[in-house]
């Protein structure tokens, strides 16, 4: 999270706790209603952005998510050839879960290979995973299964990375399932070209400029790795606040392309807040005491009036 969110988040807590001390007889609706404004808005700020994974079969998605949620290897039972979509989280204890359309199934005894019960085939519609490996990554990713058509979840993203594989650059299906993107996610996406390993170093030049040529339009940014590679490990932290560790290997690049969407993410979310939290500050003013003659608080207000004009004045030009 920036600093700006924290600013915003800090303002927003603390004017839940300062609405909670104070009396407020005469204006209890209205106490409730913008301490239940401020929680749904601190709720929805303090929602972790989703970077979703998506690409036509065996394109690395799972190998891109190993990397970032700092696994050596999920279990290939939960994702190998992946049938529904995998969601990886930061959890304290580690846990898979699976969602099916009647509720939530704990796998806590699933062992690393075993397959999955046959049953949870037929309703099963995702799986969780929490991770404490993902501790300082300050988002979830969304791993799906590959992709021949229109882009699945999208509605559930807010960064998009496409996976693509080097040795068969770029197709005409893969064209038509990224240009259908709405232009939000267009404007936080990664394409993903994996397999750099399969190519000489000569060819991953010609290659790679070969993808910014024809499918650059679509992307905030490309890049080129090996996902396979197992020396990476994102679990620790570069000092910035949410950044995941600039690691060894393809992943470094990798992680920093994706810190930079992570933050743009987070600047897009503190500008939406101010802007909410100055519609709020709008929404109070039939509620604010009559300002005095020379502009200010009336010397002889309800104290709930005069924190409402403090909070509202706040709110105004966070
Ligand atoms: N050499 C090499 N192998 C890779 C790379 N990325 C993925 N692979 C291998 O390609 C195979 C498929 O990788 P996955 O990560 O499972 O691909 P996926 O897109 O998740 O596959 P599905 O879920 O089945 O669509 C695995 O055997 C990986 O080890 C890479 O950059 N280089
Ligand atoms: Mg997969």
């Amino acid at each position: 999270m920036t600093e700006a969110m924290q600013i915003l988040y800090g303002l927003i807590a603390d004017a839940r706790s300062q609405l909670k001390r104070v009396e407020a007889p005469g204006h209890v609706d209205v106490r409730n209603t913008l301490d239940a404004t401020l929680d749904r808005l601190q709720r929805s700020l303090h929602r972790s952005p989703v970077v979703l994974i998506a690409g036509e079969t065996n394109s690395g998605k799972t190998s891109v998510a190993n990397m970032l949620a700092g696994l050596d290897v999920l279990p290939s039972a939960v994702i190998g050839n992946t049938a529904v979509p995998v969601r990886l989280k930061h959890g304290v204890v580690p846990s898979v879960t699976a969602v099916t359309g009647t509720g939530r199934l704990p796998l806590a005894t699933l062992a690393g290979n075993e397959p999955l019960p046959r049953f949870l085939y037929s309703g099963l519609e995702r799986i969780d995973v929490d991770l404490p490996s993902m501790r300082n990554v300050d988002f979830e990713i969304l791993d799906t299964p590959g992709c021949h058509g229109s882009v699945p979840f999208q509605e559930e993203a807010d960064i998009f990375l496409w996976c693509s594989v080097a040795a068969r650059p770029w197709t005409d299906s893969e064209r038509r399932a990224v240009s259908g993107l709405p232009a939000r996610l267009r404007e936080r996406s990664l394409l993903v070209v994996t397999h750099k390993d399969t190519l000489s170093p000569a060819d991953r030049d010609r290659v790679l400029r070969r993808y910014e040529e024809i499918a650059g339009q679509y992307f905030a940014d490309i890049v080129m790795i090996d996902a396979a590679a197992r020396s990476f490990a994102a679990n620790g932290s570069t000092g910035r606040p949410g950044a995941v560790r600039i690691g060894d290997g393809d992943g470094a690049e990798l992680i920093s392309s994706l810190n930079e969407l992570v933050e743009e993410f987070w600047d897009h979310r503190s500008v939406t807040g101010r802007r909410l939290c100055r519609h709020i500050a709008r929404a109070l003013k039939p509620f604010l005491p009559v300002p005095a003659i020379n502009g200010g608080v009336p010397s002889r207000a309800d104290p709930f009036e005069v924190l409402l004009a403090n909070l509202a004045g706040r709110l105004a030009n966070v």
